[in-house]
């Protein structure tokens, strides 16, 4: 028998990241960073994409990337988790769809079926959008949503004008020297 864990047990977690203002690779490379430093574990990382911009077209194409991440969090503190990240990496209020400089958004908690006013789990759009399917396919192809695998779904979705831009680190320089 295991001793019941006080703090709960730990929970798998997608995130999306998106960014089209100041540096936006940068920018996701800090909201990784810092929720790494807050307590999320980080279990896969996607490559970055440029992606045209959806809903709203007349802004920048950004720079998206999913996560594969696990936390004994609540999903509402979770959220207070992610969007404190955003307003700590200079994330400005702006219209719906619009330019920003850092998005982290939950795409899904377990399998756990949420909605309330603050949050909806999985994430309403996550089967529809080029941007959140290609790069959680590359890191997820397997799990499935709404009875499909996301490599089937990234597949129907058209991801025209997606590209990738490199992995989501960069490499470390190598040296000329010979030492
Ligand atoms: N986010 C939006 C609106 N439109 N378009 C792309 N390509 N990538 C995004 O992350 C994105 C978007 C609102 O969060
Ligand atoms: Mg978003
Ligand atoms: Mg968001």
């Amino acid at each position: 028998m295991s001793a019941p864990d006080a703090l709960g047990a730990q929970r798998r977690i997608g995130l999306g990241l998106g960014a089209n203002l100041g540096d936006p690779a940068e920018n996701l490379r800090r909201a990784v960073a810092s929720l790494s430093a807050a307590g999320l574990v980080f279990d896969a990382l996607s490559s970055l994409y440029a992606t045209p911009p959806w809903g709203v077209t007349d802004q920048p194409d950004f720079v998206n990337a999913c996560a594969l991440a696990r936390t004994r969090l609540a999903p509402l503190d979770l959220l207070d988790l992610v969007k404190a990240t955003e307003r700590a990496l200079g994330r400005e209020e702006t219209r719906r769809w619009g330019p920003r400089a850092i998005d982290i958004d939950l795409l899904f908690y377990d399998d756990l079926a949420w909605r309330d006013d603050r949050l909806t789990l999985p994430h309403p759009g996550l089967a529809q959008r080029a941007f959140v399917l290609v790069p959680l396919a590359e890191i997820a192809p397997d799990l499935r949503f709404a009875g499909a695998r996301l490599a089937e779904l990234a597949a129907r979705v058209d991801a025209s004008g997606v590209r990738r831009l490199s992995p989501f680190w960069p490499r470390p320089e190598s040296s000329s020297e010979t030492n």
